[in-house]
C-alpha cells in the first residue's frame, strides 16, 4: 500500500504544513528532486521504518556538525547515525563518556569506517551540558558553521534535522519545539509530560524570554553566535543547560526560532532523566536573570 504522502516543495513549505497539522514522518520535501523518485523514495523508506527517506541526503546550506551525547545507547546508536547521515549532508561527532555498555567502541567502528563521523571519549559520566560545550569548542576550531544538539535515543526523529538546519538562515538559534502549534509529545505517560509542562511553565513565568520549548534538546546555533556568548560561565548540565543556552542567546539579542517537531518517547535504552536533573533547573532559572548579563563578549 503506498502511505498517504505530503509533498512540498521546500523546508519553509515544510514548517507551514507541520505548523498546520501534517505529521512530518508523511512529509516529502523536494528540495530540487523529482517528485515521482521523491514519494518512491519516501515509500521505500517508510515501508522499511526508515521515515521519508530523500532519494540522496539533504545539501546543508552550511558546513554543519551534528553532536550526539551518548551514555549507554549501544542499541540506538548505529541506528541514529545512519539515518542522521540519509536525511542531510553532515558531519557527525559522537561524545561518550565512556559507557559501561560499549557504545565508545560501536562510536570508534563507525568513526574508523566513515571520515565524517568523529568520537571524543570522555572519562565517566561528565553530564549533557559539557558534552555540548566541547561538541560546540570542536565544531569552532574546525570551522564549522552550524552545530546542532540532537539525542541518539530517536526521541528527535532524523527527517526533521534537514528542516531545523535549513530554517536557521534567519535565526541564530531554531528549537525543534513541542510547544507551539504543530508540534506535541508521543508516548510520555502524564507524570513526564507533567514535569515537561511544568518546568517549560516555570521557566516562562521566571525569565519570560517568550520561548515555548526551554528545556527541547533538539537544536540548531551559529557557531559564530557561540563564539560571542560566555560559554566559560555555564556550568548547568541537565534541561538546565538547554534554558541557559537558549536564555544566554536571547539575552545576547540573538534571534530565536521554533519549529513544530514531535517528540517521541525512547523505544530502546534507558531515560537518565533523574530528580537531580529536576532540581537542577528548579534551582538556576531564578538565578538566570542576574547571571546573565544582556549583550556580547567582547572578542
Ligand atoms: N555524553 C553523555 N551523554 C549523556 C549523558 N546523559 C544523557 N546523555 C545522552 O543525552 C541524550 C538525552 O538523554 P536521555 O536519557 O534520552 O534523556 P531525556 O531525553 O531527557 O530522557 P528520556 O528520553 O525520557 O529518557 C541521550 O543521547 C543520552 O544518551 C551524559 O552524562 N553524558
Ligand atoms: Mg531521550
Amino acid at each position: 500500500m503506498t502511505p498517504d504522502l505530503h509533498v512540498v516543495r521546500d523546508f519553509a513549505a515544510a514548517d507551514t504544513a507541520v505548523r498546520a497539522g501534517t505529521d512530518s514522518s508523511r512529509l516529502v520535501v523536494l528540495c530540487g528532486q523529482d517528485e515521482t523518485s521523491a514519494r518512491a523514495a519516501a515509500a521505500r523508506g517508510i515501508a522499511d521504518h526508515r521515515g521519508p527517506m530523500p532519494e540522496r541526503p539533504h545539501q546543508a546550506p552550511w558546513r554543519t556538525l551534528v553532536v550526539i551525547p551518548t551514555y549507554n545507547e549501544k542499541d540506538n546508536l548505529e541506528p541514529i547515525v545512519q539515518a542522521i547521515l540519509a536525511y542531510l549532508d553532515t558531519d557527525i561527532l559522537i561524545v561518550d563518556d565512556g559507557s559501561p555498555d560499549g557504545t565508545g567502541q560501536i562510536a570508534d567502528r563507525l568513526a574508523a569506517a566513515n571520515p565524517k563521523i568523529t568520537v571524543l571519549h570522555r572519562q565517566g559520566k561528565l553530564g549533557l551540558g559539557t558534552a555540548y560545550l566541547a561538541g560546540f569548542a570542536l565544531a569552532h576550531q574546525r570551522g564549522y558553521e552550524r552545530v546542532c544538539e540532537m539525542d541518539a535515543d530517536f526521541s528527535h526523529a532524523p527527517w526533521d534535522l534537514p528542516r531545523l538546519v535549513h530554517l536557521s538562515h534567519d535565526a541564530e538559534l531554531v528549537i525543534g519545539s513541542r510547544y507551539v502549534r504543530g508540534g506535541n509529545t508521543v508516548g510520555w505517560d502524564f507524570k513526564r509530560r507533567m514535569l515537561s509542562r511544568g518546568a517549560n511553565l516555570y521557566t516562562r513565568m521566571m525569565i519570560g524570554s517568550g520561548i515555548r520549548d526551554n528545556t527541547a534538546g533538539f537544536r540548531c546555533f551559529h557557531v559564530n553566535a557561540l563564539q560571542q556568548l560566555d560559554l566559560a560561565a555555564v556550568a548547568a548540565q541537565g534541561y538546565a543547560f538547554q534554558i541557559e543556552m537558549a536564555y544566554r542567546i536571547v539575552r545576547a539579542g540573538f534571534r530565536v526560532k521554533e519549529v513544530p517537531i514531535h517528540f517521541v518517547d525512547r523505544q530502546v535504552g534507558k531515560s537518565k532523566m533523574s530528580g537531580k536533573i529536576a532540581r537542577e533547573a528548579l534551582m538556576l532559572v531564578p538565578k538566570l536573570r542576574f547571571k546573565v548579563p544582556r549583550g556580547r563578549k567582547r572578542s
